[in-house]
């Protein structure tokens, strides 16, 4: 288990310099904004892993009915940090008006705190399952801004933010699906691994490999396009003062 997190401390170090990096010569307002989201990511982790990794942010919960489990809760209170910047770093680049930006990450925020209550509920089986209901409602709403809001604003963009939001979009559509089949499969959820030590390995590094494409990849495949400043995001007024008309 601790293997999975010393990994994802040396990545997300690795990351935090080498998007500062990327970053450095940067001038445009809004592509600075969207680096500072971006390299929030990576750093966010960093902390979020050290949590996990120096014992602060893992408890065992035992659950009535149930018995002894390990709960990496810290993993779900900096999500709640985490996933607003990747979500504020999509919206800038489409260019999102801001309700919809501010609906994108109001609910995501509450999709982890309430993941985090699905965690730490020791009542009952079934009320963590009520919790992680709760969760997945708010995790729709985030999905259709992903699917059906923001593909309308970033086809009105460039052809070039056109086709990379796509490709960041699919990303972070299949992988976010990872994570509640993670905590449902894994030992938090039905356990079809089991509870033990092997188990919550196997749970803790699935977590981890998600957290590489969704965080990592996702942001060096962003980072990378936005460096260079191109002219389809620097030309365009911030975000909530366009309709997506003009342009
Ligand atoms: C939980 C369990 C309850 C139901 C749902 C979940 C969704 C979690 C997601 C997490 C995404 C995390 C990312 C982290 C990167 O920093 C809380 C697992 C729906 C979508 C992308």
């Amino acid at each position: 288990m601790s293997s999975s997190l010393w990994f994802m401390i040396a990545l997300m170090g690795i990351a935090t310099v080498l998007f500062v990096y990327m970053g450095r010569g940067v001038e445009d307002p809004r592509v600075r904004t969207i680096f500072v989201a971006t390299i929030g990511i990576p750093a966010v982790s960093l902390a979020s892993y050290f949590g996990l990794a120096s014992g602060l942010t893992i408890g065992v919960v035992d659950i009535a009915g149930r018995g002894e489990v390990v709960a990496m809760w810290g993993r779900y209170l900096t999500w709640t940090f985490s996933t607003p910047l990747i979500l504020l770093a999509l919206g800038l680049l489409v260019g999102s008006d801001r309700p919809t930006l501010f609906a994108a990450i109001a609910f995501d925020v509450g999709m982890c705190v309430t993941g985090l209550a699905a965690a730490l509920t020791r009542q009952a089986v079934w009320m963590r399952w009520v919790w992680f209901g709760i969760s997945s409602a708010f995790f729709l709403v985030v999905v259709y801004v992903l699917l059906v809001e923001w593909p309308r604003d970033a086809a009105v963009q460039g052809a070039d933010v056109e086709s990379l939001f796509g490709l960041l979009r699919t990303l972070t559509v299949v992988l976010w699906f990872g994570y509640p089949i993670v905590w449902a499969l894994g030992t938090e959820g039905l356990a079809v691994v089991g509870t033990g030590v092997g188990a919550t390995a196997i749970t803790s590094w699935a977590y981890s490999l998600l957290d590489v494409g969704a965080k990592f990849v996702f942001a060096v495949l962003l980072l990378r396009f936005l460096a260079d400043e191109p002219a389809s995001v620097t030309r365009r007024q911030p975000a909530g003062a366009q309709s997506p008309t003009e342009d």
